[in-house]
C-alpha cells in the first residue's frame, strides 16, 4: 500500500462505499494489544483507528459505539491507553484504540515510545482505511490535530473528526464549533466532522454511517513472507 510516512512523503489509498443496513451498535470483541507495529496482528482486515490527544475520549467513544462500557479502558487520569488495542467487529473489520498524544505526565521515554508506535502504525500499517480523530469540543483543533489533518489530506486517508464531549456545551456553542471546523476543513476532500457525546451517545448513528463503509473496504491480502 502506498501511504506517506507520517508528516512526510506522498501516497494514496482508495476506499469504496457500500449501501448497508445500519445497526444500532458495532458488535466488537477484544482481539489483541501491541506495543509497536511489528507486534500488531496480521494486516488481513480493514482497520479504523481512533487517534487524538490524551483524554479526548477515544476509548469512551469506542465503548459508546459497541454499547459496552468495558470494551476499552477509560480513565479520568490521562494516559490510560498505553498500547495499540485491536477489536474485531462482527459486521467486519477492526477498530483500533491508539494511545493519546500529549500526555505530559508520562516519562519522556514512555511518551516517545508510544508516539513512535502510533506514528509507525499510522504511516505503515497495511489495512488502515480510515481515521477517527477525536477532539474535546472545548479545545478543538490543537496543533497536533492540525498536523494529523494535514497528514491525512496529503496521504489521501479518509479522516472523520469527532467533536467529543458535546454534552459539556449548549446546542448553540456546539453548532458554532462545528461550523468553524466545517469552514476550516472545507478544502480537505477526505475530511468530515460531527459533534459527538461518548457520555450520552449523541451522534452515534452518524458515526456508524461513516464507519460501516470503511470497515467493508476490500484490502489486498498481506504478502506471504515465504515468497
Ligand atoms: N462529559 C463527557 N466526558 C467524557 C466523554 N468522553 C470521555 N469522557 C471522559 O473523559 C475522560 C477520558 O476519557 P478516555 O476515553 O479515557 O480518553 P482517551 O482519549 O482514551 O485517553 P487516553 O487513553 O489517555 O489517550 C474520562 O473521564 C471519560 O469519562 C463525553 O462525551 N462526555
Ligand atoms: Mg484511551
Amino acid at each position: 500500500m502506498l501511504r506517506q510516512a507520517l508528516w512526510s512523503g506522498r501516497g494514496a489509498i482508495i476506499y469504496q462505499e457500500k449501501q448497508v443496513l445500519l445497526p444500532e451498535r458495532l458488535d466488537a470483541t477484544f482481539l489483541t494489544s501491541a506495543p509497536n507495529l511489528r507486534r500488531c496482528p496480521p494486516a488481513d482486515a480493514p482497520e479504523v483507528a481512533f487517534a487524538g490527544r490524551s483524554n479526548a475520549g477515544k476509548s469512551s467513544v469506542l465503548n459508546q459505539l459497541t454499547g459496552n462500557r468495558r470494551t476499552a479502558k477509560v480513565s479520568k487520569t490521562p494516559g490510560r491507553t498505553q498500547l495499540l488495542n485491536f477489536f474485531s467487529v462482527r459486521q467486519g473489520g477492526r477498530l483500533v484504540d491508539l494511545p493519546g498524544y500529549g500526555y505530559a505526565k508520562a516519562t519522556l521515554s514512555a511518551q516517545q515510545q508510544w508516539q513512535k508506535a502510533v506514528n509507525q502504525y499510522l504511516s505503515y500499517r497495511d489495512g488502515l482505511v480510515g481515521l477517527v480523530l477525536v477532539m474535546d469540543i472545548r479545545h478543538p483543533n490543537q496543533v497536533f490535530d492540525q498536523d494529523m489533518l494535514n497528514w491525512s489530506r496529503d496521504s489521501e486517508l479518509p479522516i472523520h473528526i469527532l467533536l467529543n464531549k458535546a454534552d459539556k456545551l449548549g446546542r448553540n456553542a456546539q453548532q458554532k464549533v462545528l461550523s468553524q471546523m466545517q469552514r476550516q476543513y472545507a478544502e480537505f476532500p477526505t475530511a468530515s466532522v460531527q459533534c459527538f457525546s461518548a457520555a450520552k451517545g449523541d451522534g452515534k448513528e452518524q458515526l456508524i454511517r461513516v464507519l460501516l463503509p470503511w470497515l467493508a473496504t476490500p484490502i489486498a491480502a498481506p504478502e506471504d513472507p515465504a515468497n
